[in-house]
């Protein structure tokens, strides 16, 4: 079988030929990043953070070059977008194509068929045969905004819960879904009202089986909201900021019934999950659930800013005409770029390769986690693995030793995030284009961390 790695050990990635390897030929940051994060302190406002202090120029396969010449392994991919690899030669090729054709109509303006395209493959590649319709957005947050909207418009209600642990954007709708303050919350408040928050299944630190935790879930949503008010639940599959969080078995199915039973709209928020990430095309797949309404983002164009709900029909349609869209949602570049990743998508045996890249990682932590009880839990699907850091003594959350294997896995040329409520997990979000060696290669680094922390 080929496998995307197979092609891709010294490959010419798009632009430049990147050799797959890690190379560090000055300390990180070097002199040239250097100089960019002292511009970026003076030019760039304090809120936006970055987490690998370099200035990259070049990416592709499982590297990222920056200015200086290091070459760092790349575990991140940009927090779940380049699945594909980052410059892939196809996306490369479409957008290119595109950007000579025309830039910009406006879909709402002059319709052209790659939007439609893109809404074609959504509806046919999103769990379940029913008829389904697609809009598309530029970000994360915005498709989240829009199911809402959507959802409030065909139900006639206003609530939403949101679950404990939650991610689902930096605008004031996802703010108020958004379950952790600090740093995403704190000062930018009044939010917007309606929203409530419902107990997550967190097996790890819950001990509940999966209907249990959905009983717990449903209960709470019945007495403090009730149906009767309630327009969507909304839920990652599988959390993602949040810390990776896998629900037990049966909860997610659960959830889906309950809603079916009470005109509430299932929204699975698969920015984070989507597209061959956990090893199925989308994480729901591996709960067996069939959500009403989806929302995907991240890897759905290969790195260009594109996102898209997609769902029932009937719901999709509750909206009068003009009362979804914007200027830029389903940018031609964008749509040309989601075509082409959709195409690798389908047929370049990613999730196979997001299957392999599951068994190196699991196993790898797995090890680590049979001689180091400071890893607590190792869960994830796919190439969305995660590590969660306890104080062995007590099973609290060691935010101090993650940060610290983080911090030095970077200095040492593997870029990996963390991520958690209680950031106390390492998340592990490769390219489906890395070579298993840079793969292992990547992990001795962590594990020397930690070892050394
Ligand atoms: N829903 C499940 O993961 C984005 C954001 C990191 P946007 N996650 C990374 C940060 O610090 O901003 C995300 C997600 C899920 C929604 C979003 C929002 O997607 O494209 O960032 O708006």
């Amino acid at each position: 079988m080929s496998s995307a790695a197979d092609t891709l050990t010294e490959t010419p990635l798009g632009g430049p030929t990147l050799p797959q390897e890690r190379r560090l030929v000055t300390s990180i940051p070097g002199p040239r990043s250097q100089e960019l994060l002292a511009r970026k302190a003076d030019a760039v406002a304090a809120g936006v953070g970055h987490t690998a202090p370099v200035q990259a120029v070049a990416a592709g396969g499982g590297v990222i070059v920056d200015a200086d010449g290091n070459s760092l392994i790349d575990l991140g991919s940009g927090i779940a977008v380049t699945t594909i690899g980052n410059a892939h030669p196809k996306v490369v090729a479409a957008v290119q194509a595109q950007v000579a054709q025309f830039t910009h109509t406006c879909f709402m303006i002059a319709p052209y068929d790659s939007y439609v395209s893109v809404a074609e493959a959504l509806n046919r590649i999103t769990p379940g045969d029913h008829a389904k319709k697609s809009a598309l957005f530029n970000s994360g947050a915005e498709a989240v905004e829009n199911a809402v909207k959507i959802a409030r418009k065909y139900t006639g209600k206003q609530a939403v819960v949101a679950f404990d642990h939650g991610y689902h954007g930096r605008t004031n709708l996802t703010m108020a879904l958004t379950a952790k303050s600090m740093p995403y919350k704190s000062g930018f408040g009044p939010f917007a009202s309606e929203i409530y928050r419902a107990p997550l299944s967190y097996p790890y630190r819950d001990g509940l089986d999966g209907g249990l935790a959905a009983k717990k879930a449903i209960s709470m949503i019945e007495k403090q909201v009730g149906a009767d008010n309630l327009a969507a639940i909304i839920v990652e599959p599988i959390q993602g900021e949040g810390g990776f969080i896998v629900p037990a078995d049966g909860f997610l199915p659960a959830l889906v019934e309950w809603c079916r039973a009470n005109d509430v709209v299932f929204i699975a928020d698969e920015i984070q999950t989507g597209f061959a990430r956990t090893g199925e095309m989308f994480a729901s797949d591996l709960f067996g659930i069939v959500p009403d309404l989806i929302t995907t983002a991240k890897g759905i164009a290969g790195g260009l800013p594109l996102a898209a709900v997609t769902g029932r029909a009937d719901i999709m349609d509750a909206s009068h005409a003009g009362g979804l869209g914007g200027t830029y949602g389903g940018n031609p570049i964008a749509c040309a770029a989601a075509l082409a990743a959709i195409d690798v998508f389908e047929n370049d045996g990613m999730l196979e390769r997001a299957r392999e890249i599951e068994a190196v990682l699991k196993g790898r932590l797995q090890q680590l986690q049979a001689t180091d009880p400071r890893v607590g839990d190792v869960r994830g699907h796919g190439a969305m693995i995660a590590a969660e850091f306890v104080d062995p003594a007590t099973g609290e959350p060691d935010a101090a030793l993650t940060a610290a294997v983080a911090k030095a896995s970077i200095a040492q040329g593997v870029i990996v995030l963390t991520c958690g409520t209680y950031g106390n997990v390492i998340r592990f979000l490769p390219p489906l284009s890395i070579t298993d060696d840079l793969l292992h290669e990547g992990m001795d680094v962590v594990a020397a961390a930690l070892a050394a922390a």
